[in-house]
């Protein structure tokens, strides 16, 4: 397609579709324009890929998912349909900022983070590798909240990234199902017929997603949730207003908002009732495509692959069977046979707070039907593995995560260690009894995105060392290896990352009116903010290097921006109060004339998609620092390392797999191992004795109580001391001095660019295996039996 052509498309849907003259067009009407023309590129490989599905009787797959953080979409077709510099030259032709119509696109946060984003990503690589799929999902009125600080406090706001118009979707009304809750279950002969005394409506809405090249185009279908009785007239009539527009408001509930929390369960109701509205519609939906070609539905698991994203659509599992069993008149056993050879699920984190589970009280409620195969599940699996004593349902509750694991024939870890710990830990039981349950498919991120589009300087680097064929095969980043001897190829990556440094100084001095030393470090860490991943270690780190400067301010320091991002669950009280911190260590530290050309601290607001494509290719240093066996994978880890910025981690979640890619010299490890973990936290006043051997940790700790950050309100952080001291879970204290002391290194070696240059020109090189195309590769071969259609 040449300019021309998108031209004129461009300009045909500014007319007709928006009706506005070029002369009164806003950037608004310039996007949803450009969107609108790029969305018919997609719809020819879309229809191309949907009947080469059906002509070849091929197997799909179904990635069911609560969360897809997509973000923004237009640049990412533009780029997997090859139009760039099409549309760039579209703009200059006009007096429109190309960047400014970009920047004018909604960031859909339909997500909270990891498992959301991957998501996305996977939806990116099936298109690319064109298996056969759909994504399942809710389409949520309100992503996840804005964030704001008032005074160094996270204040939350709602997202609103519905109200322009939604360019990519097609509204489906004419795909719609009724979705049931509560109500009895009634014994007809031998027969249970479950009536629902509640309905609302599944509404589909369908996004096609292209892949790289635009040879092939899946489906995104998301579930909005509408009332089966659209308005009481008569209440209306009467004059009740309020109450005669109330079934609706309370069967939209269901699908208006995203929850905020990936670690505590709140607003229990709501939640199991958006987990089941979404994965009964997509199953009905599921089932409704495979009997409109086939009969016989013992064949389902030959045509269709069912993927949990997480316990989130766990209740696919007794669904399917009450589908198969209660619907379709299907033997018990044999139905859970069926269910079983279609699902299996993937385990994001072995947190166990964030293990679902939900009260039989609740669940009977809400799913009467479905608790009763629950018992039935359970009862067939302890017969048929009698030696053992694993149950779903216990002290009266329905554990997702046990009930995933017997309804799915296989169960995958999102990195080497964190499967080796779900073997050990919540799942040894069941592994011991299903041992070729269990694999493990290493998490990883889209080259479209998370390179070619977000570090363009860097990409078209690449592309002169060793031609454009790695954007759809990552692994051939390492034909740059010869080169990385070169120096006229380090001088290039040196300036490619400068580049991205002096675009980030720009947009902190604009947003935040901080000027920023672009020759200094800077060294980032981006992700939900959460004890684990400890935020706090890296500010206790950043006030003992203050310190440090302040005493010795004339040493030879190397000057570091500290950058930081990231959400916290709105009821998380502790690591709100970090953030507070951070914010509080920033405002003082950037104030101090001593230290202010060697250290400065940033905290960006409201961390999404769009944010961490601007932060990832301007880092020098990626902070991977959680306690070592809690960070299930991590993929900012490998964006980062990507994008040729060296990590400083421990042996966490895929930071193992990246160490092992990169060179452990090329990689900044400290802190404990899992084991050492487990075995220091036996350690009686652990967290005391790290203190007392490190007078770093304790002047950084004193400094905090002292109130030397919150001069006003000297107590404001005593909680956090207090735990630090008393309790510190999440050993910060005692891998303390390894990570200052690590810190250290990297100061030395970040003053010897060429060193520098060489190791993140390496880390780029050696980390083309952390593609998601891979990732999906593993599942369809190990997981799915799904082909690419070619
Ligand atoms: C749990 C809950 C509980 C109820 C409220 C809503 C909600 C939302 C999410 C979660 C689980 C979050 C788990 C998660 O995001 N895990 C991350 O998954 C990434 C992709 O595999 C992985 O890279 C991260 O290490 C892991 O923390």
């Amino acid at each position: 397609m040449t300019d021309a052509d998108l031209r004129e498309s461009m300009l045909q849907h500014l007319k007709y579709s928006l009706g506005k003259d070029p002369g009164h067009a806003h950037i608004y009407d310039w996007r949803v324009a450009l969107s609108l023309a790029v969305r018919d590129h997609i719809v020819d490989p879309w229809f191309k890929a949907t009947r080469a599905t059906y002509a070849g009787q091929h197997k799909r797959v179904y990635y069911l998912s609560m969360e897809f953080l997509i973000g923004r979409l237009l640049e990412d077709a533009i780029v997997n349909l090859g139009l760039l510099e099409q549309a760039k030259s579209v703009f200059d032709g006009f007096d429109v900022s190309f960047d400014e119509v970009l920047e004018n696109e909604p960031d859909a946060a339909l997500g909270n983070g990891g498992l959301g984003r991957l998501a996305a990503c996977f939806l990116d690589s099936l298109s690319t590798v064109a298996c056969p799929a759909h994504g399942y999902g809710i389409r949520y009125e309100h992503g996840l909240f804005r964030q704001r600080f008032v005074d160094g406090r996270q204040v939350e706001e709602p997202e609103t990234w519905l109200t322009g118009r939604h360019t990519w979707e097609f509204e489906r009304p004419e795909c719609a199902f009724e979705i049931g809750f509560g109500g009895p279950v009634m014994e007809s002969g031998r027969k249970a017929l479950w009536q629902p005394e509640e309905r609302v409506i599944a509404a589909a809405h369908d996004t096609p997603i292209i892949g790289w090249r635009g040879n092939w185009a899946n489906t995104l279908r998301l579930w909005s949730a509408q009332s089966t009785r659209v308005f009481d007239l008569e209440r209306f009539n009467r004059g009740e207003y309020a109450a005669a527009a109330e079934p609706e408001a309370l069967a939209r509930t269901i699908s208006r908002v995203l929850y905020p929390d990936d670690t505590t369960e709140q607003g229990k109701a709501l939640r199991l009732k958006q987990e089941y509205f979404f994965t009964a519609a997509s199953l009905r939906d599921i089932l409704r495509r495979f009997l409109s070609e086939y009969d016989d539905l013992r064949k389902l698991p030959h045509k269709a692959a069912i993927q949990l994203n997480d316990t989130h659509p766990a209740i696919a599992g007794p669904e399917l069977v009450r589908l198969l069993h209660d619907e379709k008149d299907i033997d018990f056993e044999d139905s859970v046979e069926i269910a079983r050879a279609c699902l299996s699920y993937t385990n994001h984190t072995l947190m166990p707070e964030a293990l679902e589970r939900w009260s039989e009280g609740l669940m009977g409620a809400l799913l009467p039907r479905h608790l009763q195969l629950i018992e039935r599940i359970d009862e067939l699996h302890a017969r048929q593995n009698p030696s053992r004593k694993v149950t779903v349902i216990e002290n009266g509750s329905v554990k997702m995560g046990e009930l995933s694991f017997v309804m799915a024939h296989r169960i995958n870890g999102v990195s080497a260690l964190h499967t080796d710990l779900m073997k050990q830990t919540v799942f040894a039981e069941l592994n011991r009894l299903h041992p070729e349950r269990i694999v493990n498919e290493t998490n990883g991120v889209t080259p479209r995105r998370w390179l070619l589009s977000c570090n363009p300087v860097l990409s078209s680097l690449i592309d002169k060392t060793i031609g454009n064929d790695w954007v759809g095969h990552l692994e051939r980043l390492s034909e740059l290896e010869p080169h990385v001897d070169d120096t006229g190829f380090r001088d290039a990556f040196a300036d490619a990352k400068a580049k991205n440094k002096a675009g980030l100084a720009h947009f902190v001095r604009d947003t935040e009116g901080l000027q920023l030393d672009p020759e200094a470090m800077f060294d980032i860490q981006i992700k939900r903010i959460h004890e684990y991943k400890r935020q706090h270690l890296n500010i206790l780190e950043t006030i003992a290097l203050w310190r440090a400067i302040r005493d010795n301010p004339n040493a030879d320091w190397s000057p570091r921006v500290k950058i930081f991002a990231g959400k916290a669950a709105p009821g998380y009280v502790f690591a709100k109060k970090i953030i507070h911190l951070i914010n509080d260590v920033a405002r003082i530290i950037n104030a101090d004339p001593v230290t202010s050309k060697l250290l400065k601290v940033v905290y960006l607001p409201n961390y999404n998609v769009t944010l961490a494509e601007r932060l990832i290719p301007a880092a020098d240093l990626s902070e991977q620092i959680s306690t070592a066996g809690k960070e299930a994978s991590g993929t900012g880890n490998m964006k980062f390392a990507l994008n040729g910025a060296l990590t400083i981690g421990t042996l966490d979640g895929a930071n193992v797999e990246i160490r092992e890619c990169v060179g452990a010299d090329n990689f900044f490890l400290f802190g404990m191992t899992a084991p050492e973990v487990v075995a220091r936290r036996a350690v009686p006043d652990h967290a005391r004795k790290a203190i007392d051997a490190s007078p770093e940790l304790a002047g950084a700790i004193a400094d905090i109580e002292r109130g030397v950050f919150s001069p006003g309100d000297p107590g404001r952080y005593a909680d956090i001391a207090e735990n630090l001291r008393w309790s510190d879970y999440f050993l910060v204290c005692s891998d303390f001095q390894a990570y200052y002391d690590k810190q250290r290194e990297v100061d030395q070696v970040f003053r010897d660019r060429d060193r520098w240059m060489r190791m993140a020109a390496l880390n780029t090189a050696r980390t083309g295996w952390f593609s998601s195309d891979r990732t999906i590769r593993g599942y369809m071969a190990d997981i799915w039996s799904a082909h690419s259609v070619t």
